[in-house]
C-alpha cells in the first residue's frame, strides 16, 4: 500500500478540487454543502459506473477556496475539509468547525484502495447493513462481500447483504461514509488499533461519500438521496406472509390457505418456494405437483390470497429448455475472460448465471416474469441465492469470470456484492413495464447499497433459536441506519424446530417488523400459527390481527419512509440522540416514532426490563402513565409482549380484516394518547398503483392540545370514506365529558382506559373534540 504522498499540483474548477500526487490523483466535490463526494484515482486505472448512486443533477453548492501553505481549505456554509499539503491528509469540519472524528489518510496498492481515519474513544460507530452484534460497531472488524451463510454468530459477519456505509456518533452529533465500492470491503473499526478506523476494498479506485450531519437524521436522510429510497409498496405486502420451505404439491398450499381463513389468521399472501418449479428451471412449473397454477393462484385470489414465487438467479444448463437457450443466445450469461461459460452447480444442477451489469440482459430478465405476472397472476417475487450463492467451496463465481458490457469487462470480484442488487433491480424494472398500474412486490436476499429502491430485505437464514430472535432487532435496526427500511427476519426461525414459546415470542415481535413473513427450513418442524397448539395459536392470531388494526400507522410510517428516506423501525438512538442510554440499546425499538417495541427473547421469562427516555409513556395494555427516563420492569407473561406509546401521539387504526383488500365496514380509529401535544398527518391512498403520484391521496391533519383535538377533513385528491370514527382518547385523568364542536357527546370508558367516541355522521368532516378530564 502507498500513501498518498505530497501534493503536487492542483486545480479548482467547476466545483471540483483535483488535486495530483505522485501515482494518482484525488478529487473533492461537494454534492451538496453538507455532502463531499472524494475519489482516488490511481493512474491508469478505470471507474466504473456506480449501481447504487442515482443519476442526478445537484444543484450548485456555493463553495469556497482557501490556498494555505500548510493545507487548503475547501468550505461550504455547512462543512469545511482541509487538505494537508505535505502530506495530503484530510479533516473534516462541521459547520460550527468541530473536527468530525480525525484526520484520514488515503492508500492505495494493487488491486486494493484503502481509507484510514482516526477513532476517538469517545466516536461510535453505526449502520453497515446486514451485521450481526448489537448497535454500535465499535471494536469490531467487519467484512462486506455478499454471502449465503446461515450461522449469523457473533463470528460470521459475512452475510447476504454488503452495504458499506456507517455513521458515525460523537455525542449526537453525526456525520456518515459511504465507500461505494462492490467488490470487497474490510472494516476495522477501532479493534485492531483502539485510535483507527481502516477502511479497505479489494478495488482499484476509491469513491467515497462524506456526509456532515449534523444530526444522525440529516445524514439518512441525504444518503437516501444519494443512493435512493424506497418506493410505497402495495399495502398488501404489509400484510402478515406465509411461506414455508416448501409447500407443494398444490393441495397443500391450498389447505394452509384454507387454515388461514378458518381459524381467522389474517394472512395477504402464501409463497411457493423452490419447489413449484421443474427441477428448479426458473420460469416454469411442475406440472403434476402443479397441474394448473392459473386456476390455482386465481382460487387463492378469491379467498383475498396473494401469490408469491421464488425465482433464483442459476439457469440450468438444458439444450431443451428455453431460458438457457435464450440466454446463451443474447449472450446474457457469464463467461470467463476466454469466453466460455462460467458454470457451476447450484439448485438445478449445472446452472449458468446472469450477468445483471449488463443493460440488456436486466431487460431480457425482467421481461422473462411476463407469463408468471401477465398471465398466471402471480403477485410478488421473491429473490434468493442472489449473492450469487453457489455450491463450491468459495460459496460463489470465481473472481476469473468476467462481467459487464462489452468493451468495459471486470473481474467477478470487482462487482460481486451488487449482484443482488442489480438481480432486484431487472427484476423491478420488469414487473414495472409488465403491470404499469402495480406497485412491484420483490423480496430479495443480497443486496448492496441502495437496495431499498427495488426490494424488501430478509435476513436470510436464521435458526429457531432465542438467540437469533434477540438478534433480530439490532440486525433490522442496522439496515435502517443503512437506508433500507422494508426489512424483516423469518419469523419462528429458519432452521432448526422450533417450539411454541419461541413461536409465541417470534410472532410478537414479527407483527411489528416492517416485513411479516413465517418462513421455516424443509425438515423442520411445521411453523404455522397453529402448529404448537390453541394457546400459541391465539396468541399469534391475536398480534397478527393487531398488526392489521395497525396497518393505517404503519402504512402511514412506510410513506413518510419513502418521502424521507428515515426507517419504519428506528433504535431509540434515532429519536433520542442526546440520551447517552440509547447509545447501545437494541433490545426494543420504535415504530415510527411513537411506539416502543420491547420484544420478550428469554424462554421463560414472564417479564422485562424496558427503558423509557424522556416523556411521558403509555402502557399499549392497561393505558397506565410512566415517567422518562426511567427502567421500569414490565410484565410479560406469554400472551404479552410489552407496548408503550408516546403521550402526545395520535395512532391510525383500522378493523380487523382477513386480507388488506377484503371488503368491510371502513372505519378509522383514532388512539390518542394525551399527556402531550401532538400532531398527525395521515396519509391514505388506495394502497396499491400510482395514482398517488398524481395527487390521488388524501392527508387528514390532526393535531392534539391538551385534552382537544382538532381533526380536519381529508386532503388531495382521494376521498377516504369512513363508515365510523371512533376516537379513543387516553387521558392523564378520568373524562367527565367529552364534547363535539361544543355540543357533549357520549363516550364510554374502556377497559384499557381509553374514553371512546364514537361518530358515525360526518365522519370526513372537519371537527373538534374536547375532553373534560379529572384528577
Ligand atoms: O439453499 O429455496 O434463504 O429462505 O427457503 C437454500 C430454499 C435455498 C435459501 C433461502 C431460504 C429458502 C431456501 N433457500
Amino acid at each position: 500500500m502507498l500513501p498518498v504522498g505530497s501534493l503536487l499540483d492542483y486545480d479548482f474548477a467547476a466545483g471540483t478540487l483535483t488535486l495530483r500526487t505522485a501515482g494518482a490523483q484525488l478529487s473533492l466535490r461537494f454534492l451538496a454543502p453538507d455532502l463531499l463526494r472524494i475519489t482516488l484515482l490511481p493512474e491508469g486505472r478505470q471507474m466504473r459506473p456506480s449501481v447504487a448512486v442515482l443519476p442526478r443533477q445537484w444543484d450548485d453548492v456555493q463553495v469556497r477556496l482557501d490556498e494555505g501553505e500548510e493545507a487548503l481549505r475547501l468550505a461550504t456554509p455547512a462543512m469545511t475539509v482541509e487538505v494537508g499539503r505535505d502530506p495530503v491528509r484530510l479533516r473534516f469540519y462541521d459547520r460550527d468547525g468541530r473536527l468530525l472524528a480525525g484526520e484520514a489518510s488515503l492508500a492505495w496498492g494493487e488491486g486494493a484502495v484503502a481509507w484510514e481515519q482516526a477513532a476517538p474513544p469517545e466516536v461510535r460507530y453505526y449502520g453497515f447493513g446486514q451485521k450481526p452484534g448489537f448497535l454500535d460497531r465499535r471494536g469490531r472488524a467487519m467484512t462486506h462481500w455478499a454471502t449465503d451463510e446461515s450461522l449469523h454468530t457473533p463470528d460470521h459477519d459475512v452475510l447476504y447483504q454488503a452495504i458499506p456505509f456507517h455513521i458515525a456518533m460523537q455525542g449526537s452529533r453525526a456525520h456518515g461514509l459511504f465507500v461505494d465500492s462492490t467488490a470487497r470491503v474490510r472494516y476495522d473499526v477501532a479493534k485492531e488499533r483502539a485510535d483507527r478506523l481502516r477502511i479497505l476494498a479489494d478495488d482499484d479506485y476509491l469513491d467515497a461519500y462524506l456526509f456532515a450531519g449534523p444530526a444522525i437524521k440529516d445524514v439518512l436522510v441525504r444518503y437516501t438521496e444519494l443512493t435512493g429510497r424506497m418506493e410505497l409498496p402495495p399495502l398488501w405486502a404489509l400484510g402478515y406472509h406465509q411461506c414455508r420451505y416448501t409447500y407443494f404439491p398444490e393441495a397443500r398450499v391450498r389447505e394452509v390457505a384454507a387454515e388461514l381463513r378458518r381459524r381467522e389468521i389474517p394472512c395477504d399472501a402464501v409463497w411457493l418456494d423452490i419447489d413449484y418449479m421443474d427441477g428448479y428451471r426458473v420460469f416454469t412449473w411442475d406440472r403434476e405437483r402443479f397441474p394448473d397454477p392459473k386456476q390455482m393462484v386465481a382460487d387463492l385470489r378469491e379467498q383475498g390470497f396473494r401469490t408469491v414465487t421464488i425465482v433464483d438467479p442459476g439457469v440450468k444448463v438444458d439444450a431443451r429448455y428455453p431460458v438457457f437457450r435464450e440466454g446463451v443466445a443474447g449472450n446474457h450469461f457469464i463467461c470467463h475472460a476466454d469466453g466460455e461459460l462460467c458454470i457451476d452447480n447450484v439448485w438445478p444442477g449445472r446452472s449458468a448465471f446472469p450477468d445483471f451489469t449488463r443493460a440488456a440482459t436486466r431487460r431480457w430478465w425482467g421481461d422473462l416474469h411476463r407469463e408468471f405476472v401477465n398471465d398466471l397472476g402471480i403477485a410478488g417475487i421473491w429473490n434468493d441465492m442472489n449473492e450469487p450463492a453457489v455450491f463450491n467451496e468459495r460459496k460463489t463465481l470465481p473472481p476469473t469470470a468476467v462481467q459487464g458490457e462489452d468493451g468495459a469487462r471486470v473481474g467477478h470480484d470487482r462487482v460481486h456484492n451488487a449482484y443482488g442488487l442489480l438481480m432486484a433491480q431487472a427484476t423491478h424494472e420488469g414487473l414495472r413495464r409488465l403491470q404499469p398500474d402495480r406497485r412491484p412486490f420483490l423480496l430479495t436476499r443480497s443486496g448492496y447499497a441502495g437496495i431499498q429502491r427495488y426490494a424488501a430485505v430478509w435476513m436470510g437464514d436464521n435458526h429457531s433459536w432465542w438467540e437469533h430472535l434477540l438478534t433480530t432487532v439490532p440486525i433490522l435496526l442496522g439496515m435502517g441506519l443503512s437506508g433500507v427500511p422494508f426489512v424483516g427476519t423469518d419469523i419462528g426461525g429458519f432452521q432448526g424446530d422450533c417450539d411454541g414459546e419461541l413461536f409465541a415470542r417470534w410472532v410478537q415481535l414479527g407483527a411489528f417488523l416492517p416485513f411479516c413473513r413465517n418462513h421455516a427450513a424443509m425438515g423442520t418442524v411445521d411453523q404455522e400459527p397453529w402448529a404448537f397448539g390453541p394457546e400459541v395459536e391465539e396468541i399469534a392470531r391475536r398480534y397478527i390481527q393487531l398488526r392489521y388494526r395497525l396497518l393505517p400507522f404503519l402504512y402511514n410510517e412506510f410513506y413518510k419512509s419513502s418521502q424521507t428516506g428515515l426507517p419504519v423501525m428506528r433504535p431509540l438512538l434515532l429519536e433520542y440522540p442526546d440520551d447517552p442510554e440509547t447509545a447501545n440499546l437494541s433490545d426494543q425499538f420504535l415504530l415510527g416514532e411513537d411506539l416502543l417495541v420491547c420484544p420478550v427473547y428469554q424462554p421463560g421469562a414472564t417479564a422485562r426490563m424496558v427503558y423509557l427516555p424522556a416523556g411521558e409513556w403509555v402502557d399499549f395494555w392497561t393505558g397506565a402513565r410512566h415517567r422518562g427516563p426511567a427502567r421500569i420492569v414490565a410484565e410479560a407473561p406469554l400472551e404479552r409482549m410489552p407496548l408503550y406509546v408516546r403521550a402526545g401521539a395520535i395512532l391510525p387504526m383500522g378493523p380487523v380484516r382477513q386480507w388488506t383488500d377484503q371488503p368491510a365496514p371502513a372505519e378509522l380509529t383514532l388512539q390518542v394518547y394525551a399527556g402531550a401535544d401532538g400532531a398527525l398527518d395521515l396519509y391514505e391512498d388506495e394502497g396499491e398503483g400510482y395514482a398517488y403520484r398524481d395527487g390521488g391521496y388524501a392527508i387528514t391533519p390532526v393535531r392534539l392540545s391538551g385534552t382537544r383535538l382538532r381533526i380536519g377533513a381529508p386532503e388531495g385528491g382521494y376521498r377516504p370514506t369512513r363508515d365510523r370514527l371512533v376516537v379513543r382518547f387516553f387521558a392523564p385523568g378520568r373524562v367527565v365529558v367529552a364534547e363535539r364542536d361544543g355540543r357533549p357527546v357520549t363516550f364510554r370508558t374502556a377497559a384499557d382506559g381509553a374514553a371512546e367516541v364514537v361518530l358515525t355522521e360526518g365522519t370526513t368532516d372537519a371537527c373538534e373534540l374536547s375532553f373534560r378530564v379529572e384528577g
